[in-house]
């Protein structure tokens, strides 16, 4: 098979890509290693930045998320039991959409199936090779070893895919920050307990109240790096989360069975630089940060964005400036998220060595974002997306 870019990867980095392609004329195939329903079993990110939802409506796929999607014009800080609202809204003219990232990723199923995109699924052993020189992709499928021709190849395979570890023998630097604690996320059909995401500060740790609908929560504490999902009856799950809530908030949870429940650890990686030859890493292939600041999904489509800028003036155009300012366009704004998501990790976490003195501190910080418009600016223009 030859096409004009291969994509590694049918996460929601791949197929937007795939699909701005598609509508572009650019020919394209995605390969996976799973198929459609394991990628779909992955609960993930909740919140959209305004810029996500506007690719989203540029490639076609933003239909159900108006319907079924919430606006959120605001997020809450709890802290030492009071909680403080920061009006998104008012503050920067923009609002965040609470969708999940199930959705949008079906959502972009759907469209490229509508839309005649080839996808390889379950394929594996998938491997880029020779991106200075020929650039084609091989795997495995039905005991036969397939080649897949091209002029481009997107590693959208996430931070444990082929794309990273041929980047890593050529000359990647990685720069990394692991945090000492993980988070223990539950889903459960129960009503939201608030209108808004709440994030919560607590001596006993980080809580994170989030939604999916008005009939679906999700709902996060952080836990120890020890900590395992099989430890966490429903019922302590819920024990815990409620002591880290503000009274009125923890008084007014409901409960209820989980129908999910899993524990992800916390970390920050960003690879330089994100082109070899022809080969770029998009998305988690590319960088990871806490899910505190609700970027990762949102910066994969960002770097999205930003590379088919550069393959659309490649084919398009016959200009190759995109291409080649890829790297150093989506670093600048990934940097920028990644300190964000940082310094929230920082503000909202408990950490192990950070005593009284510690926790008087995030809450002088807390306290003094409460009561400054200035510094609530600051939160909501990064919470909402910086432009792209
Ligand atoms: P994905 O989604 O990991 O997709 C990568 C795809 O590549 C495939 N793949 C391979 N294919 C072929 N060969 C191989 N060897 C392969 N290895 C992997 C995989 O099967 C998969 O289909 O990466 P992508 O597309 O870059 O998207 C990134 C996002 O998924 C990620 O950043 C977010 O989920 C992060 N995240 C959040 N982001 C937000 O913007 N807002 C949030 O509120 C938010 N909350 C979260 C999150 C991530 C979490 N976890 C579990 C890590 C909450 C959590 C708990
Ligand atoms: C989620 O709903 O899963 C979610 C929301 C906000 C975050 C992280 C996760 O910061």
């Amino acid at each position: 098979m030859r096409v004009q870019v291969a994509i590694i990867g049918s996460g929601p980095s791949g197929l937007l890509l795939g699909q701005l392609l598609t509508n572009a004329g650019i020919d394209n195939v995605i390969i996976d290693r799973v198929d459609r329903d394991y990628i779909l079993g992955r609960i993930r990110a909740g919140v959209l930045e305004y810029g996500t939802v506007g690719l989203l409506d540029a490639v076609g796929a933003g239909a159900r998320m108006h319907r079924e999607g919430l606006v959120h014009d605001g997020v809450s800080l709890a802290y030492a039991g009071v909680k403080h609202r920061i009006d998104l809204k008012a503050l920067t003219g923009r609002s965040v959409m609470v969708y999940g990232q199930t959705e949008v990723t079906q959502d972009l199923m759907d469209l490229r199936e509508a839309t005649g995109g080839k996808t390889i699924y379950n394929a594996g052993n998938v491997t880029p090779h020779d991106f200075d020189g020929r650039p084609h992709v091989t795997y495995e499928k039905d005991g036969t070893t397939h080649r897949i021709d091209c002029d481009f190849i997107a590693g959208c395979d996430g931070a444990h895919g082929p794309s990273r570890i041929a980047a890593a023998q050529n000359g990647m630097k990685g720069f990394e920050r692991v945090y000492p604690f993980g988070w223990l996320g539950v889903l459960a059909d129960v009503p939201p307990v608030d209108h808004e995401l709440i994030y919560a500060n607590h001596e006993r740790g980080f809580a994170l109240c989030s939604q999916r609908s008005n009939t679906r929560s999700r709902y996060y504490v952080q836990v120890g790096l020890d900590s395992k999902v099989e430890d966490w009856s429903d019922d302590a799950f819920w024990d815990e989360l409620r002591r880290r809530l503000p009274r009125e908030t923890a008084e007014a949870m409901v409960t209820g069975p989980s129908i999910e429940k899993s524990i992800a650890p916390l970390r920050s990686f960003v690879a330089e630089p994100l082109r070899y030859g022809r080969l770029f890493l998009v998305g988690d292939a590319g960088h990871i940060v806490p899910p505190t600041g609700a970027k990762g999904l949102n910066l994969a489509a960002s770097d999205v964005h930003y590379l088919f800028e550069g393959l659309r003036d490649h084919y398009l155009e016959h200009s190759d400036a995109g291409i080649d300012s890829y790297s150093a366009r989506a670093l600048s704004r990934i940097w920028k998220a990644v300190r964000f998501s940082w310094s929230m990790t920082q503000l909202l976490h408990r950490f192990p060595d950070q005593g009284d003195f510690g926790q008087r501190i995030q809450e002088a910080e807390l306290d003094y974002l409460s009561n400054s418009a200035a510094a609530q600016t600051a939160l909501a223009e990064n919470y909402i997306g910086l432009p792209y």
